[in-house]
């Protein structure tokens, strides 16, 4: 099965929306595999976002990120990567389809709620940024065999 990070931003941390998102993902079937607070660092907000160094809203970016704790999420799933970018919405919550996380709660293209990996070999990347070994829970779902038929397993 597929893994994926999420980051719950510190938007969502202020406007009390961490259980309502994570409650999204349970009801949806994904597998909640990891799960943690953190303040993240400069360094950490730099290598994450390397491919934003030289845009215009880097420093603003930076600065949001550490304004309030994190939240970081790592969820199993088949396609997992594709299903939650799908359930995030486009980056813009004024542009994202309604029944999204952004397109339900967020009217900003900097303060949009929730970071997902948007390919597999991201998702690699980010959950070895953002997970310990230790931190990675490979637990066995009780209800896998109400979540897929035998042929998607
Ligand atoms: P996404 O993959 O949807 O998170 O979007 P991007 O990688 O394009 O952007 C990463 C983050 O940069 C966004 F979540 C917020 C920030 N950003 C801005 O603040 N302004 C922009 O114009 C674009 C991105």
């Amino acid at each position: 099965m597929q893994r994926t990070v999420v980051l719950l931003k510190p938007d969502s941390i202020q406007r009390g929306l961490i259980g309502e998102i994570i409650h999204r993902f349970e009801r949806k079937g994904l597998k909640l595999v990891g799960l943690k607070m953190m303040a993240v660092s400069d360094a950490l907000l730099e290598e994450h976002y390397a491919h934003h160094k030289d845009k215009p809203f880097f420093a603003g970016l930076k600065k949001f990120m550490s304004s309030a704790p994190i939240v970081c999420v790592l969820l199993e799933g088949k396609d997992a990567v594709s299903v939650v970018r799908k359930m995030a919405g486009l980056t813009s919550g004024r542009e994202a389809e309604l029944g999204s996380i952004r397109g339900d709660f967020s009217m900003s293209t900097s303060a949009n709620i929730i970071h997902v990996s948007d390919t597999e070999a991201a998702a690699r990347e980010e959950e070895t940024r953002f997970f310990k070994k230790d931190e990675i829970f490979d637990w066995e779902s009780a209800v896998a065999p109400y979540l897929y038929g035998e042929d998607e397993k």
